[in-house]
């Protein structure tokens, strides 16, 4: 990847922590920890990966995301007015009665949303069953599934990876957002994934290990991805909750937060600063 492309794909991702930052704000409250450690992965799809049409979001020949973990829909609020799916005043009707962007995606709501998810696990089984889809029409369309580690607790998910996997469905891309906490503390303490991506490795899929925070690295290995004609792929994305701001980063409970502290409030400020200015710079 050239560089004037890399810093396309950087500024994306500022803009999206941007919006993430203050849509939640202006809310008060929300998903915060897992939406940004999604931001790179949903900036690479987005910005490079994807093939889709913001002026004409069901286009037949499109490709397709499903955000297994729904509650971080707020991240893929502030990709799709990034992209020009919808306005960016739209951003600040989160969770209002009768928005088009509920906290939990819902594809009959919001355009450029084409799975409805929320309850973890179920997106896993969605993902599988567009992939085979795509196959039986004999269509080059893909199917990207992005998946909390925390969710990978849910058993539908393993019943879903070795579907996939016996099907070889490659138009499938499996994205694991491995970023060590999940609701209520870490992974490794509530119900221990263990390694994620020898799991998966057991399991059939090619798998790729990735910092969650690399565009660069992230586009490659989508692109060895794409390039896998025989076998399931998968990308494990070594990301952090709170991604890309160090106050959120360090914040022990930052699933859920409350704007509702001088401290929250002055670090949201500060990050959103720093984030606009490297904008201007990169544009
Ligand atoms: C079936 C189901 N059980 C419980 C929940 C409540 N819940 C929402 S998010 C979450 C934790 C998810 O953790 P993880 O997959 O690691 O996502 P992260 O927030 O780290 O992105 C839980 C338990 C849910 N949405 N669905
Ligand atoms: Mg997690």
């Amino acid at each position: 990847m050239d560089n004037t492309e890399l810093k396309k794909l950087k500024v994306l991702s500022a803009k999206i922590r941007i919006d993430v930052l203050k849509m939640l704000e202006k809310r008060g409250y929300g998903h915060l920890g897992g939406s940004l450690s999604i931001v790179e992965v949903l900036s690479v799809l987005y910005g490079k990966q994807m093939k889709y049409d913001p002026k004409n979001p069901n286009a037949e020949d499109r490709d397709m995301l499903v955000l297994s973990k729904g509650h971080a829909g707020p991240g893929w609020y502030s990709t799709l007015a990034n992209v020009g799916f919808i306005e960016k005043e739209m951003l600040y009707t989160l969770n209002d009665g009768g928005t088009k962007l509920p906290s939990h995606p819902d594809r009959t709501k919001t355009p450029g949303v084409d799975m409805t998810t929320g309850s973890l696990g179920q997106g896993t089984s969605a993902a599988a069953g567009i992939a085979t889809g795509f196959r039986m029409k004999k269509s080059d369309q893909n199917v990207y599934l992005i998946v909390g580690d925390g969710e990978l607790n849910e058993g539908q998910c393993w019943e879903a990876f070795q579907y996939i996997a016996h099907n070889k469905l490659n138009n499938c891309i499996v994205l694991i957002d491995d970023n060590k906490k999940q609701l209520d503390g870490p992974t490794c303490e509530i119900c221990n994934p263990f390694n994620i991506a020898d799991k998966m490795r057991a399991f059939g899929f090619k798998t790729y290990e990735v910092k969650g925070d690399d565009e660069e690295a992230i586009s490659n290995a989508i692109d060895l991805c794409k390039s896998e004609k025989d076998c399931a792929v998968c990308i494990v994305l070594d990301s952090i909750k709170g991604q890309g701001v160090p106050f959120f980063e360090e914040m022990d409970a930052n699933h859920s937060v409350k704007f509702n502290t001088d401290e929250i409030l002055n670090a949201t400020h500060e990050a959103i600063e720093k984030l606009e200015a490297f904008v201007k710079e990169g544009e």
